[in-house]
């Protein structure tokens, strides 16, 4: 697991240099979910793919930016899965993105999920990561991420991120949020699921929802790239993650690619998300 996080550190570095220097254009290609890519987007997924690929213990990669998984080493033990560059869209307007790592012990399954770890490139690189029950802060300074504290959410926090197009929200979900706004939460959404969850998660607490609505009943976010890495941080940091009605990490994945309804919180907004959800 150490050579793990020291491949995600360096990779973190050089996309972060990446992001500091290179063409931000679009690129000809399509990812699988078929949004255009962005030359960072590729970089960055290169990247991570040669950091791992020096790591023996890699079995398998899966990347947002690539239709399937890619074997690296028969005999290695580790599935990782992970989102080089999430929230893409806000690197020309100079907004934080980051990178998503889950790791996976010999399966893409959410209970296989044994770490979990995220970077945001921001006007500073945190990286956070999630393993043996603790989630700790680390702030890249000098070259080096050091340790800066362990990460516990309250019982109840003060921001709301709501994802997704209200347009297209059930009725129920909009009165939901309506009514965290009238019990004084305040909007926190800079449309990059990394900052936003991070932001929560710094802050003591909070709910981000992307619900599943009429123009994407599944919701947007993948679950194994971003929804179950975020989920397991969020439960080791002492709050949940659920679809709505389930904990997200008990969903079957059919297909790499496949993406859930999520909500991310302390634990008192999940119970209002847990109710409202199972009431409709
Ligand atoms: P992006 O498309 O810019 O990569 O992963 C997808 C994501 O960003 C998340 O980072 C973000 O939370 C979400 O999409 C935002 O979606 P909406 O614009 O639909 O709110």
């Amino acid at each position: 697991m150490k050579q793990i996080l020291e491949a995600i550190e360096r990779s973190a570095i050089r996309i972060k240099h990446a992001i500091d220097v290179k063409d931000i254009g679009y690129s000809q290609e399509q990812n699988s979910s078929g949004e255009t890519q962005l030359q960072l987007d590729i970089q960055s997924d290169l990247i991570i793919e040669e950091e791992l690929s020096h790591v023996k213990s890699v079995h398998t990669i899966a990347s947002e930016e690539k239709e399937l998984p890619m074997l690296l080493s028969e005999t290695g033990q580790y599935f990782i899965a992970f989102d080089p560059l999430d929230g893409s869209s806000l690197v020309d307007v100079n907004l934080s993105v980051g990178s998503i790592f889950g790791i996976y012990d010999g399966e893409f399954v959410g209970s296989k999920l044994i770490a979990s770890c995220y970077v945001v490139y921001g006007p500073r690189v945190e990286l956070v990561f999630a393993y043996n029950g603790k989630v700790k802060l680390y702030l890249l300074q000098e070259g080096e991420f050091e340790y800066v504290k362990e990460i516990h959410l309250n019982e109840k926090g003060k921001i709301m991120a709501p994802g997704g197009t209200q347009q297209f929200w059930a009725p129920y979900h909009k009165a939901m949020i309506d009514s965290f706004f009238t019990t004084g939460y305040r909007l926190r959404y800079s449309g990059g699921m990394v900052p936003d969850l991070h932001q929560i998660l710094l802050k003591g607490g909070g709910l981000f929802s992307y619900p599943g609505a009429t123009d994407k009943p599944e919701g947007k976010l993948r679950q194994l790239f971003e929804v179950f890495p975020f989920a397991m941080i969020f439960e080791m940091a002492g709050g949940k993650a659920i679809d709505g009605k389930i904990r997200v990490l008990d969903k079957v994945t059919a297909h790499v690619h496949d993406t859930t309804p999520c909500f991310f919180g302390s634990k008192h907004e999940i119970s209002v998300v847990a109710d409202v959800y199972g009431r409709n």
